[in-house]
């Protein structure tokens, strides 16, 4: 199992999108745990990517070609994560990137997770506009909204979403979880959100632990 993550680290950081493909494809033949190939395998290697790149030994169409064999596993990987989805429905989830942000990968993880643990998920994907979270969250009935900004420049969108339920009386009815690689706790808190989760398990326990 060591080394077959290491593959598909590996797959990621070469930018090989049919070998990504191929790996995933394998550990679900092999039985490996989906959400530990996804994070200890493949995740990893995105991030590599993004170390390797910040630091200047790769160029950004590395970082687009990495970030696309990482979707073509995450493709493979999906259905099994949405295979146990329960019949049961918890609560109402919207969740999106904020506007500004295209990064999608996390965000969608969190919200195949939360529907294959009872969420009803709305996932409006990326770059959404403050106003969109609001008005789809009224619209659904949602309990919670979940804003993903992996941008230190997007994250205040997070906090207009707060102050945009504000603005409608709907702070307290509805939710807010903050999450993605900039957040913490401690920036959930500043901004007032009702939680901050730092991975899909997380954000599953949070929304289980609050959803009333
Ligand atoms: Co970009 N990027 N990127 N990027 N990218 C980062 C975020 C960066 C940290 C890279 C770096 O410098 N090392 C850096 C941000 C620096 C900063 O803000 N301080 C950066 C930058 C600068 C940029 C551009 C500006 C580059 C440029 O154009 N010059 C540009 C921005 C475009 C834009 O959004 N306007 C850009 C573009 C891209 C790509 C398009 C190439 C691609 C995104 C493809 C896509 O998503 N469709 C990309 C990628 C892949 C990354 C890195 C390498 C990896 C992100 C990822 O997919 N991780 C990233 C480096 C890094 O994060 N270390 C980087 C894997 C994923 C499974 O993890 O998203 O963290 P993550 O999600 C986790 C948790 O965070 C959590 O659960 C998930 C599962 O465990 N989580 C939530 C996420 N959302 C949640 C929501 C929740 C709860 C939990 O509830 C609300």
């Amino acid at each position: 199992m060591k080394e077959h993550l290491e593959q598909c680290m590996q797959a990621i950081v070469d930018g090989d999108s049919p070998k990504a493909a191929e790996l995933a494809k394998a550990s679900l033949d092999k039985g490996y745990p989906v959400l530990e190939v996804i994070e200890k395998g493949f995740a990893r290697g995105i991030r590599e990517v993004g170390r390797l790149w910040e630091e200047g030994e790769l160029f950004l169409p590395e970082l687009v070609i990495g970030a696309e064999a990482m979707k073509k596993a995450m493709e493979v990987l999906r259905p099994a994560l949405e295979a146990g989805e329960a019949a049961e429905k918890l609560g109402r989830v919207v969740i999106g990137t904020i506007e500004g942000d295209i990064h999608d990968i996390g965000k969608t993880l969190v919200a195949t997770m939360l529907s294959a643990n009872g969420f009803e998920v709305t996932d409006l994907g990326a770059d959404v506009p403050v106003k969109r979270f609001v008005d789809e969250a009224e619209k659904t009935g949602a309990d919670w909204i979940a804003v993903s900004a992996l941008l230190t420049t997007t994250m205040p969108g997070q906090k207009r979403v707060i102050d945009e339920l504000a603005s409608r009386s709907l702070r307290g009815k509805i939710r807010v979880m903050v999450g993605g690689a900039p957040c913490s706790k401690e920036w959930a808190a500043e901004i007032g959100a009702d939680g901050y989760a730092g991975d899909a398990v997380a954000a599953v326990a949070l929304a289980r632990q609050k959803t009333a």
